[in-house]
């Protein structure tokens, strides 16, 4: 392996070898390609990555010819985690995705205008979070598959609809036909993992924060589902509580922005690793690379509770915003 691959080059890499489909393949490959150090040194490899391309190109064409498989009900992971959007009829919940994010899904004043689910990337500061609008739940109906995508989320945006009284009743169906499924919304992320009953940590978004009477409709809702969850009033109308729902979801995932830096290097800021609260320096060595991870003797740390290019173990917890320096 030449020496100067970044880990951000590493990364991609990894990314390209765990995708399946054709085209999160050629999305990946893009990343390497671009992010590949350009010197005579690696002209080889990257005239190797340019014909992969062209090769997967063939392979997403060829994909599309076959015919459209309809939509895809597992949506991979990206970013920093994933949330799904769920609640009852014209709550708002494709609303708040347009306002989030740069995704397109239909809005309508009628129920069910969502029938597929649809991913989109949230931006908070330098990273983004997937967000994934989803159908409706009602007393008479709930599509299948909500309950694979729940159980495939990290989280989930609980949105209510507050101009209207009714917002108790739907919240309280929306709450057992999922629990009805073994999927459970928690207020906070669970010690022990998923099967059989899978608890999802839940942010309660109140939507329509501008209609009358909404706030005193918010704090009877959140008494009546009774459980402690963190909630927040937001108008994917006028964007207020917006700014305020991105930040509080960074803060409710329990993740943290890791930077790298090569030896004798500036750190690249642009693109941290996201890891999980309370991730060590080997958890980050893991995820830059396997080969580094086995290698790796230890790390220089500018950041939270030491002196700036500390040398620290691998067992050294890390905080959000810490840059790290790997040493093998
Ligand atoms: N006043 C007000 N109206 C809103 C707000 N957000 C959405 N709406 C309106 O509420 C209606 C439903 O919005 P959607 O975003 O389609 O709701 P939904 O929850 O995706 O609905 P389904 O797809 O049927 O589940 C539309 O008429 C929106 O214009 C808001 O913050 N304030
Ligand atoms: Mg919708």
């Amino acid at each position: 392996m030449p020496a100067n691959l970044t880990p951000q080059y590493l990364e991609a890499e990894r990314v390209f070898k765990a995708a399946k489909e054709p085209d999160a393949k050629l999305a990946a490959l893009d990343d390497m390609i671009r992010l590949l150090p350009k010197h005579k040194g690696t002209d080889r490899m990257l005239a190797g990555l340019r014909r992969k391309r062209s090769e997967l190109v063939d392979e997403c064409e060829k994909a599309k010819v076959k015919g459209r498989r309809g939509p895809s009900f597992r949506i991979p992971p990206e970013g920093g985690g994933q949330a799904a959007l769920v609640g009852a009829p014209n709550a708002g919940k494709s609303s708040l995705l347009r306002a989030l994010t740069k995704a397109t899904p239909e809005v309508g004043d009628f129920p069910f205008t969502t029938r597929e689910p649809v991913p989109g990337m949230m931006a908070y500061e330098d990273i983004a979070f997937q967000l994934i609008d989803t159908p409706p739940i009602t007393a008479d109906f709930m599509f299948p598959w909500m309950v694979e995508i729940c159980r495939n989320a990290d989280a989930a945006l609980f949105v209510a609809d507050l101009s209207t009284d009714d917002a108790l009743e739907h919240a309280a169906v929306v709450r057992a036909r999922l629990a009805e499924k073994k999927v459970e919304l928690v207020p906070q992320a669970p010690r022990e993992s998923g099967a059989p009953v899978k608890r999802l940590r839940t942010l309660l978004v109140g939507n329509k924060a501008d209609a009358a009477e909404a706030l005193d409709r918010f704090d009877v809702l959140a008494e009546l589902l009774g459980e402690d969850y963190r909630r927040i009033a937001v108008s994917a109308l006028t964007g207020q509580g917006l700014p305020e729902l991105r930040a509080l979801l960074f803060d409710f995932m329990e993740v943290i922005r890791v930077y790298s830096k090569m030896p004798g290097k500036k750190p690249d800021m642009d693109a941290p690793f996201v890891l999980p609260r309370d991730s060590t320096v080997m958890d980050l060595a893991r995820k830059v690379h396997r080969d580094i991870a086995e290698r790796l003797k230890s790390a220089r740390l500018w950041g939270e509770g030491v002196f700036e290019g500390q040398t620290v173990k691998r067992d050294h917890v890390l905080h959000d915003g810490d840059v790290v320096e790997l040493h093998d």
